[in-house]
């Protein structure tokens, strides 16, 4: 493809794909990839975020430096949605992760390593509280017989319930992958997950082109070592992306009151007002309806575990 002639005062268009701090990825409307740096000070309103600039972020720019080939930012559009964690560095902040997405996907594994019923649960509120839908990834399916089986067939009842697409995969016996295939198609995706239950190696299953680094499963020790690593979004065809999230552990949450905490569970909204309290918040109140379904195992413990987990402000969510 023929290059656009640059024009050193005109205004560009494009992407962030990478971030790295203070220099930014973008991918130009002709498809290339430029380096840029921001010009001044950007305010994002209401939101006290130690980065202002996210991938998956559409941004304009103008060339700055002819023979480096780097562009200087000069707006952001505004976002469609966008989700957060929690900044490691500044109590109180919050650093975006990825913006404009159409779904999040939360990658676990029941074996391998085991992902908790409540880092499911804090993932799927999150992301429920900044308006995106989820998908939760059940992977390894082939390490899995009998009653585990059966207990992932649960989940995958529990997260329906919870307004969530759900999916059994393996990247070994190739279940599911079809499926997933199709939900990623002409979509932007943010891939999460623990360490090791198989994002990257779904991606390249999927994907074979991408060829992203996985790692073997010997390398689980180095879970709780803090590594600074960014999310990196992939263009997978003209419509479909996906971005990888590496050694993002947890999402943060939008700020909700406790009264509302229920709202961002789907399955206790469906009951809201039926309580005997209008207030009620579905902790010991008599005549609390929410309480009455997870007794009759409409709604499920984990999940009201989880609930009240959230609700008590338990940061031990792990
Ligand atoms: N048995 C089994 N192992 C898998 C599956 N998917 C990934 N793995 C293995 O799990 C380990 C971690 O995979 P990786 O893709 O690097 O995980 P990531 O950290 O989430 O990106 C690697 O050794 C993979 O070969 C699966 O479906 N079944
Ligand atoms: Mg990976
Ligand atoms: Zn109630």
């Amino acid at each position: 493809m023929k290059e656009q002639t640059k024009d050193i005062s005109a205004t560009y268009s494009g992407r962030i794909f990478k971030s790295t701090g203070s220099w930014y990825w973008i991918k130009t409307e002709t498809g290339s990839i430029v380096r840029g740096r921001l010009r001044g000070k950007f305010k994002v309103s209401g939101l006290k975020v130690t980065n202002p600039i996210a991938v998956g972020d559409q941004v304009t720019y103008i060339l700055e430096d002819e023979a480096e080939g780097t562009v200087m930012i000069t707006g952001i559009s505004d976002r469609i949605n966008y989700l957060v964690r929690k900044s490691v560095h500044k109590t109180g902040h919050a650093h975006l992760i990825a913006s404009n997405l159409d779904q999040a996907i939360v990658v676990t594994s029941l074996f391998m390593p085991r992902t908790s019923t409540g880092f499911i649960d804090r993932f799927v509120v999150s992301a429920e509280s900044f308006g995106i839908p989820t998908v939760v990834i059940f992977n390894k399916t082939d390490l899995l017989e009998g009653e585990d089986l059966d207990v992932a067939k649960w989940l995958c009842s529990v997260y329906d319930k919870a307004g969530c697409r759900t999916i059994l995969t393996s990247t070994v016996s190739g279940q599911g992958l079809e499926e997933l295939k199709e939900i990623l198609s002409g979509k932007t995706s943010l891939l999460s997950g623990h360490s090791g239950v198989g994002k990257s190696s779904l991606a390249n299953a999927l994907f074979p082109g991408l060829d992203l680094r996985t790692q073997e499963v010997s390398d689980f020790a180095e879970k709780g070592k803090h590594t600074t690593t960014f999310a990196e979004m992939f263009q997978i065809d003209e419509q479909t992306y996906l971005i990888d999230t590496p050694g993002i552990k947890e999402l943060g949450i939008a700020e909700i009151d406790n009264t509302e905490m229920a709202h961002f569970f789907p399955e206790m909204r469906a009951l809201l007002g039926q309580c005997r309290f209008h207030n009620c918040q579905h902790i010991n109140e008599p005549g609390c309806v929410v309480i009455d379904a997870v007794n009759a195992g409409r709604i499920a413990q984990t999940r009201y575990h989880s609930y009240l987990s959230m609700m008590s402000g338990d940061d031990n969510r792990r």
